[in-house]
């Protein structure tokens, strides 16, 4: 018998090292969340993230059993919780969110707050995501999108092992869309995966209305697993059935540019907002750096009528991962999937960031359109930089000058 058990009543020892757990649980999940800082005028970050992995129910991840579990130790470890999509569902401020568990396989599960800030609180179950004939080994980051047709879409990363790789190669894997609808967030029906020209697919994401009578998707050709190699931009592509969901040609309409933040891959966030100056994009950019890939988050407009015609490109990025946010699984990620449109203008941003927590940006949709019509876009070159920040500072000195009024 170890130190542990043989010190004290068993019993006794079981319910106080659960009643602890339950206290920390609780206290966590009840923490009042509140603005960080002032702001850049754009959006507001807040101080805590609004769900980790510590976040899940303390009986997901212990057995209660003193018989079967007397040192009450964690059975089944979770390791992150974070690429959430998001729906506003009766008054509440629901996320679907990506849980990896200690295993590293993901699974979606629901997390709901009343406020949209604070108090996540995850479902009792994480979703029952029926398989197709070809079970998926892992699916994660699901994009919820409302479709004018009335049902609930989840499209999310269908990952599984590469059928053509050899035998020596047990990392090959080759990723698709998988397509699931619902009408109460709890039964899922799920469709045929998505079938493209590409010979793989990740941040697929369903537009929120028919276009021309038909269903449109945002895609990201690819042709390897992590690298988009030849594929790469966001797509768009057009699909007659969505039970029967294949697409034939996909445009880019979204590509990627040398020196840019999303030089090596990009990739559409949550489906876009339909605003009265267009659609309002949030995606996220990838670039190279000596210390690994850096993905930021970044917007852009698309025409109201056209949704594949972009009308703005503000430059740079949107959000990055502050110095509290940098690290974790995989450092220097901020990741988007999901985002709320609240009635009064309000909007909720779900990022997560090194793939293994989720935070709220909180904005206001008139904010928003103002940054993504307003901001220059990149010049692309350093010269056209200066020129542009410089011509800022010629205005600005001269207000300052005559001071402000
Ligand atoms: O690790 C960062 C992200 O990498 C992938 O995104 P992308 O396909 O754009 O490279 C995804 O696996 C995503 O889940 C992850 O956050």
């Amino acid at each position: 018998m170890d130190k542990i058990e043989a010190s004290g009543n068993p019993a006794e020892r079981f319910k106080t090292r659960l009643a602890a757990l339950e206290s920390a649980y609780e206290s966590l999940i009840t923490r009042p969340n509140e603005k960080a800082g002032n702001g850049n005028g754009i959006f507001d970050r807040y101080r805590y993230p609004v769900l980790t992995a510590a976040h899940t129910p303390v009986f997901w991840r212990y057995d209660l059993n003193p018989e079967t579990n007397p040192y009450l130790m964690e059975r089944l470890g979770v390791e992150a919780a974070f690429n959430a999509g998001a729906i506003k569902w009766n008054g509440k401020y629901l996320m679907a969110v990506r849980v990896e568990g200690a295993d590293r396989k993901s699974f979606l599960a629901f997390a709901e707050s009343p406020n949209g800030i604070d108090n996540f609180r995850f479902w009792d179950y994480p979703v029952v995501m029926p398989e197709t004939s070809d079970p998926d080994t892992n699916v994660y980051d699901v994009r919820l999108i409302a479709h004018e047709d009335g049902w609930i879409y989840g499209v999310f990363c269908t990952e599984r092992k590469e059928k053509n790789a050899p035998a020596s190669d047990t990392s090959a894997a080759n990723a698709q869309a998988g397509i699931a609808r619902t009408r109460d967030l709890v039964n899922w029906e799920r469709l045929p995966d998505l079938k493209s020209p590409s010979a793989q697919q990740r941040n697929v994401v369903l537009h929120p209305e028919f276009v021309n009578g038909k269903y449109a998707f945002y895609t990201r050709p690819q042709d390897g697993f992590i690298d988009t190699g030849s594929g790469g931009g966001i797509g768009w592509a057009l699909c007659d059935d969505i039970t029967n969901p294949v697409v034939y040609s996909e445009t880019i309409i979204d590509e990627r540019i040398y020196h840019t933040i999303k030089e090596v891959k990009n990739g559409q966030g949550p489906t876009p907002l339909k605003t009265g100056k267009g659609w309002l994009h949030l995606a996220h950019g990838v670039r190279n750096t000596a210390s690994g890939l850096r993905y930021v988050l970044y917007m852009f407009m698309t025409d109201l009528k056209e949704p594949d015609r972009v009308i703005h490109r503000p430059g740079g990025y949107f959000l990055v991962p502050d110095e509290t946010e940098l690290v974790g699984d995989v450092y220097n990620v901020a990741f988007c999937n999901g985002w709320i449109l609240d009635d009064d203008g309000t909007v909720f941003i779900y990022y997560a960031t090194a793939d293994t927590r989720m935070h709220v940006a909180v904005s206001h949709i008139d904010r928003l359109l103002d940054y993504a019509m307003n901001t220059p876009e990149d010049p692309l070159r350093s010269a056209a930089c200066v020129e542009q920040r410089s011509e800022l500072i010629r205005k600005n000195l001269d207000i300052m000058k005559r001071g402000i009024k």
